[in-house]
């Protein structure tokens, strides 16, 4: 351990003026075993480039994975490699004796994860961040992460519940092909997309078995379903329905073959028959039985229907907007499908309720063309983010421990990857907005918190610059001025502006930022938000009345009149119920053309790896806090003590200034080697033991952390 991190520092110290490849050739003896370098601490000198080369090679090798210091750099195959992911590698990680020793993998992460989690001293929860661009391959890996828990920490007893006696992580395990058909879609990016936000807590017992799970989701992006980008889909599981269901069912749910609906495009491609008996299966390990299920597809296929319905404009501003010819028999089916009362429903599309003065007296309107349209698409947003929400808290009631039943966790956490199109809205923003705070927190305790360690412990440490997002972040939601209360306070104070309006009062505001860019060859308003993985123009159309994301309280009101039994679950009778309760975020999505595609390159920017590189290669492996260490090595001092003569036993307070971790060059390093040049001494003290009142205590220092 010791010699590593010595090795580590000379190595990335001392030859800088060299190129990678004498450096490696010194190293592995020539330029074809490139690929065999595993650990990106020992590359030097460690630059962009000679990172990216050794990537490469490793990725022509078929080696995906790379340590990068506390770090694991996962390439995407885009292929299948199965032997890559078997249960017999799971084990041979599991069974290793240091499975950091072993090639670098997921399974590596995974394993000494599982070990922290039991560390000697105390039990501590741990998680695993999975990051990347989108089409990364978070999803597959945290997966797999799933998938390995399931093999190595799985639990001795089948559960009996939801009719169905299964092992709890078979049962966990089935919540990803539920979530990923109702969650995740095709962009242009990514054939499956996940379209929100997910953190899994896999729940430990002391034994170290799971024994259950807990999903948290964060914003999904219900615009999704009514509209989408250019060669872009809506969310899987619509065209499962539309695909795999039987004769029957497609009778049942009005969904004849090659039925064209607007909120579905391009439906050809992929196998989504298949996926549909997965989903269907996988939901009914999860407990949801199969009229449950059937409920569930109904109302998806009346939303598709819903989308079907087209409005004329009205040539009298005081006469309603009235239904295109074709669009009749859409709301007839699709107010069947949802079980609710017709002509309400189209009423509530066509005429707006304002309540008004002091006595909220209550006036009709009718709506434009476009309002009945956003009333359609709001309708069918609010109804799909709830039945969503329900999911979830379904799934979680299936896989969820009983709160004595588990000690520890370990945390998953799988988020929708950077995105930049040529057009960025609020979805954008948002997604962005969460990587940059992931980033800010690998930032803040990585590669800030070891510096500021060294710096405190008064190591000898030259500062490794890195690119802090502190700026960012504090342009986009910082205090008191920032893009976010921007555009809140415009949905507060409720006046019309447009667009150039937003993007004027952004750029003037906040123009100190360094982060804010103003792109002057746009036409369209809009600013430029410089993120810690590139430059990202967001368009300001749309963008306040997106945020408010309004949902008129007579759309509630209407699915709380309807027979459907999932839907009077979804929208019970709450005479109190508020028109705002909806989070924010909705919209409608941008108008996406082409997504200019990343080069690896910028991804290794985008990650800060090379500064991770340098701090890991430079830096400590382990840290262990004040106090575990006293109680983990205090036998060892005591032995020490015992060696020299003429020492005497130390008072309490003697000891704990010895163990202080303020003492000057007090580090893990010095400790051990203290230790190590002790050991001679110390097998004479175990052959010999003498008077500890004798000895002379050995100065032995310890890292705070
Ligand atoms: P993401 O989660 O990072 O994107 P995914 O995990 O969905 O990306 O990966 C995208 C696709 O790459 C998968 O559907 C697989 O086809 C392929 N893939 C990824 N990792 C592997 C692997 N280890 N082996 C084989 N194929 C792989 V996003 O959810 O878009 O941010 O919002
Ligand atoms: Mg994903």
């Amino acid at each position: 351990m010791l010699q590593q991190v010595n090795g580590h520092r000379s190595g990335s110290d001392a030859q800088g003026g060299k190129s990678l490849r004498e450096d490696l050739q010194e190293f592995l003896g020539g330029e074809a075993l490139l690929h065999e370098l595993d650990d990106l601490t020992k590359v030097n000198p460690v630059t962009l480039e000679t990172v990216l080369r050794c990537l490469q090679a490793r990725y022509a090798a078929d080696m995906f994975y790379t340590s990068a210091g506390c770090t694991l750099v996962a390439l995407n195959p885009f292929k299948p490699v199965p032997q890559l992911y078997s249960p017999a590698l799971m084990r041979e990680y599991h069974a290793a004796p240091q499975p950091q020793k072993l090639r670098p993998h997921i399974f590596a992460v995974g394993e000494q994860t599982y070990r922290n989690v039991q560390s000697l001293i105390e039990p501590v929860n741990q998680s695993i961040i999975v990051s990347g661009e989108s089409g990364a391959g978070k999803t597959w890996t945290s997966r797999c992460l799933m998938k390995f828990y399931a093999v190595v920490a799985a639990s001795p007893t089948s559960l009996e519940s939801h009719k169905i006696a299964e092992r709890i992580e078979q049962r966990i395990l089935n919540s990803n092909p539920v979530m990923e058909a109702f969650g995740n879609a095709c962009t242009l990016r990514n054939n499956n997309s996940s379209r929100f936000g997910k953190f899994i807590q896999l729940q430990l017992n002391s034994a170290q078995q799971m024994t259950g799970a807990a999903v948290q989701t964060y914003l999904l992006e219900k615009t999704r379903v009514t509209c989408q980008a250019s060669s872009e889909r809506n969310f899987h599981i619509f065209y499962q329905i539309c695909k795999g269901a039987s004769v029957d069912e497609r009778l049942q749910w009005h969904l004849p073959e090659g039925a064209s609906f607007s909120w579905l495009p391009n439906p050809e491609r992929t196998l989504e028959e298949d996926c549909f008996q997965v989903t269907r299966e996988a939901m009914l390990h999860l407990g949801i039985d199969i009229p449950t299920q059937n409920n569930i597809f109904q109302v998806l296929a009346g939303l598709l229907h819903l989308g079907n319905i087209w409005f004329a404009d009205s040539k009298d501003e005081a006469q309603s907007c009235q239904l295109m010819d074709d669009a009749k028999c859409s709301i007839r089916t699709s107010a069947s499908l949802l079980q609710l009362p017709e002509d309400p429903l189209l009423e509530t599309l066509q005429i707006r309720t304002i309540r008004a003065g002091r006595q909220q007296q209550v006036f009709q309107k009718p709506c434009s063309r476009a309002e009945c349209d956003t009333r359609r698409d709001c309708l069918a947003k609010l109804v799909y983010a709830r039945l969503f929400d329900w999911l979830v808290s379904v799934i979680n009631s299936s896989i969820c421990a009983d709160p004595d039943s588990w000690t520890t966790f370990i945390g998953l956490l799988d988020v929708y990857g950077f995105e930049s199109f040529p057009n960025n809205s609020l979805e954008q923003l948002c997604i962005n907005y969460a990587n940059e705070k992931l980033q800010q927190h690998f930032v803040a305790h990585y590669l800030r918190a070891q510096q500021e360690e060294y710096a405190f412990e008064g190591l000898d440490w030259s500062f490794v610059n890195y690119q802090d997002n502190q700026a960012c972040l504090d342009l986009i939601e910082g205090s008191p001025i920032s893009i976010c209360s921007l555009i809140n306070e415009e949905c507060r104070l409720n006046r019309p502006s447009s667009a150039a309006q937003l993007q004027t009062r952004i750029e003037s505001a906040l123009a100190g930022s360094p982060c804010l860019g103003h792109n002057k060859l746009s036409r369209e308003p809009s600013f430029i938000v410089v993120h810690y993985a590139g430059p990202v123009q967001y368009h300001t159309a749309g963008l306040v009345e997106k945020n408010k994301d309004p949902v008129p309280p007579e759309l509630t009101r209407l699915l709380q009149q309807s027979q459907d039994s999932l839907l009077k679950v979804l929208f019970p009778m709450d005479p109190e119920e508020k028109s705002q309760e909806e989070p924010s975020g909705q919209s409608r999505a941008p108008v996406l053309t082409v997504v200019s595609k990343f080069k690896v390159l910028s991804q290794l920017e985008a990650c800060g790896l090379v500064e991770t590189i340098h701090i890991s290669a430079a830096g400590f492996p382990i840290r262990i806090p004040h106090q575990n260490f006293v109680e983990r090595y205090e036998l060892l001092r005591r032995l020490c003590t015992r060696t020299s003569p003429g020492s005497h036993s130390p008072s309490p307070d003697e000891r704990h200034s010895e163990w202080s971790p303020h003492t000057k060059g007090a580090t893990l390093q010095t400790l051990l080697q203290d230790i190590l040049h002790t050991l001679p001494a110390l097998t004479q003290a175990a052959a010999t033991p003498g008077d500890p009142a004798e000895a002379t205590p050995v100065p032995v220092h310890c890292g705070r952390t």
